[in-house]
C-alpha cells in the first residue's frame, strides 16, 4: 500500500456550478498541483459562464461545523479563503482560523463577478478588513479590489495609486499583498508583490485575448497549494503565476460566456489532432 499522503489545503469558498470559479475551481487547482483539497462551502451561487444570478449564504454554524470536523481529523498545511457570502461567515471563519496561527492563509477578496455582479457588501468588506486581514499571510486582490478595499472615503477624493493601496492593506495587518493587473490598461499584465519592505517582485505577463472566469481563484489556490508543498512565499507566488498563465492559455469556452481556465492543461493529450 502506498504510504504517501498529499498535503491538505482547506478552502472556504462559495460553490459555482460551472466549476469555472469558486469552490470547485479551488478543488481542481489544489488537486492539479498535488494537494488534497478540503472544501468548506460558505454560500451557494446560481450562475452560468456569463454571470452570477443569485447566491444563498450558508448558516455560519454550518460553515464552522464543516471546518471544525475536518480540522479535528486532518492536519492542514494551508488555508485559502474565497467568496464569503455574509458578515456572519467572515466572523465565523475568522474565529476558526485564529486557532491555527501557524498555518499560512491566502485570502482572495472576492467582491464581484467578472460581469460585475456584487458578491460583497460594504459591511462584509469592513468585517474582512477588521477580522481576516490581521490573520492573512497573503491577500491577492486584483487592482479594482485593491482600490475598493483601500479607499478611505473620509480622506480620499480619488482612489489611491496601487502602491498606496498595498501599503494600506499591509497596515491592516496582512503580511504580503499581491495586486494583479489584468484590469489595468497596460499592454502587459503586471502583477506586483508587496511586503513590509515595499515592492518585492514584479512579474509581467503577455495579455491574453479572452475574458476568463476563475483566474483569481486559480492564482490564490495555486499559491496556497505550493506553500503547502513547502515552497517559500516568493517562490510560491512566482510558480503560481506561471501555473495560472498556463491554465489561461489553455482555457476553453464551454458555453456562451467567459472562458474557463484549464487547470489540468498538463494532462491533456494535445498531440492528437483528431480529439
Ligand atoms: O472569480 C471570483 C468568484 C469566486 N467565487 C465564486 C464566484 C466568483 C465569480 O463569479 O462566483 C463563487
Amino acid at each position: 500500500m502506498p504510504s504517501f499522503t498529499p498535503p491538505a489545503v482547506l478552502t472556504f469558498a462559495a460553490t459555482d456550478p460551472t466549476c469555472g470559479a469558486g469552490l470547485q475551481a479551488d478543488v481542481l487547482t489544489l488537486t492539479s498541483l498535488g494537494c488534497h483539497p478540503l472544501a468548506v462551502v460558505t454560500a451557494v451561487t446560481v450562475q452560468d459562464s456569463v454571470g452570477v444570478e443569485d447566491f444563498l449564504p450558508l448558516d455560519p454554524e454550518w460553515i464552522v461545523d464543516q471546518a471544525r470536523s475536518v480540522l479535528e481529523d486532518i492536519p492542514v498545511a494551508a488555508f485559502k479563503i474565497g467568496m464569503l457570502g455574509s458578515v456572519e461567515a467572515v466572523m465565523a471563519i475568522a474565529e476558526v482560523v485564529s486557532d491555527y496561527p501557524d498555518v499560512p492563509l491566502v485570502l482572495d477578496p472576492v467582491l464581484a463577478s467578472g460581469r460585475g455582479d456584487e458578491l460583497a457588501t460594504e459591511t462584509l468588506i469592513d468585517a474582512m478588513k477588521d477580522m481576516l486581514l490581521p490573520q492573512t499571510t497573503l491577500i491577492t486582490p486584483n487592482s479594482l479590489e485593491a482600490r475598493r478595499l483601500a479607499l478611505d472615503e473620509g480622506i480620499d477624493s480619488e482612489a489611491p495609486d496601487l502602491e498606496e493601496c498595498a501599503e494600506r492593506l499591509l497596515d491592516m495587518g496582512c503580511e504580503y499583498v499581491l495586486i494583479t493587473g489584468a484590469h489595468e490598461q497596460s499592454q502587459e499584465v503586471s502583477n506586483k508583490l508587496y511586503g513590509a519592505e515595499g515592492l518585492i517582485q514584479t512579474l509581467n505577463w503577455e495579455r491574453l485575448p479572452g475574458s476568463y472566469h476563475g483566474s483569481g481563484c486559480t492564482l490564490a489556490s495555486a499559491i496556497a497549494a505550493l506553500m503547502a508543498q513547502g515552497a517559500d512565499l516568493l517562490e510560491a507566488v512566482k510558480r503560481a503565476q506561471e501555473f495560472t498563465y498556463q491554465s489561461l492559455q489553455a482555457a476553453y469556452r464551454p458555453g456562451m460566456g467567459q472562458h474557463i481556465p484549464d487547470r489540468f492543461y498538463w494532462a491533456r493529450n494535445t498531440d492528437d489532432d483528431s480529439a
